[in-house]
């Protein structure tokens, strides 16, 4: 399918920001220098401070903080950062920060969008069984968090990643470990039936749980494991059940 727009600008973004990142840096080493022994010290540990908080910042989430800011057309509600991009297997992919989209204000959005729309629209778009039984959800207004990434991904012509293959896992972890990243959520969900597990917007039979996972574990917000995503803990590309934001808010979507 046709790449969209937006993934053009990506790389030149970065490059951009890798300047300025460099530029900062350079800024950072025009310290003025105390002329006596004892300031020299002072100013050095400064600079050396200074630099380890760069380093620090930076490695936190690598390049991942900088991409293109996309707005979907006649949507004010969302705002998409695309911030890493490669392909596999004659698919495009791309990574964005879920934190970057206001789920209120998309739900809200979302929610007025249907009430305009013809009667049946969303249930067609409800690609499983599950969905169907539940179209007080689809509705638009109940949207889970997980549902309104699913249409933040069908504005944007994708679905979040589905992963049918041990080397399309592989490719991916490869890719977010590249950006310094160990944790990202992908299209599987058992929000709607535990232990349902269902993937978005394609089917796949692979999994690669991490031993033990998933474990459906309930934090102390009461919040359920229920979104399949690379397994921080382990770092080795296995997966693990979790609520969105547990390690990371990163989603990795795929164009087909
Ligand atoms: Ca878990």
């Amino acid at each position: 399918m046709k790449k969209p727009e937006f993934l053009d600008n990506v790389k030149d973004r970065l490059a951009g920001n890798a300047a300025k990142k460099q530029e900062g840096q350079q800024t950072a080493g025009n310290e003025p220098k105390d002329p006596s022994a004892l300031g020299l010290i002072v100013t050095c540990g400064v600079v050396l401070a200074a630099a380890i908080l760069t380093v620090a910042i930076a490695g936190d989430r690598g390049s991942l903080t900088e991409g293109t800011g996309r707005t979907i057309p006649d949507s004010p509600a969302k705002k998409v950062e695309l911030i890493h991009e490669f392909t596999y297997g004659g698919h495009v992919y791309g990574i964005i920060d879920s934190s970057d989209i206001d789920f209120e204000a998309a739900r809200e959005w979302y929610a007025a969008r249907n009430e305009d729309a013809a009667a049946g629209e969303t249930a067609a778009a409800a690609a499983t069984d599950a969905a169907t039984e539940a179209p007080a959800e689809a509705a638009g207004a109940s949207l889970t968090d997980y549902q309104i990434l699913e249409k933040v991904c069908e504005d944007l012509g994708c679905h979040m990643a589905v992963i049918n293959s041990a080397e399309e896992n592989q490719a991916i972890y490869d890719q977010l470990t590249s950006q310094h990243q160990k944790a990202a959520f992908f299209g599987l969900s058992d929000e709607l039936v535990q232990d349902q597990w269902v993937w978005s917007g394609d089917e796949s039979s692979y999994t690669n749980w991490s031993k033990g996972q998933p474990d459906h574990f309930v934090n102390k917000k009461g919040e359920v494991d229920h979104y399949g995503q690379f397994f921080a803990s382990k770092g080795d590309g296995t997966w693990n059940d979790a609520p969105i934001g547990y390690k990371t808010t990163l989603f990795v979507l795929e164009w087909e």
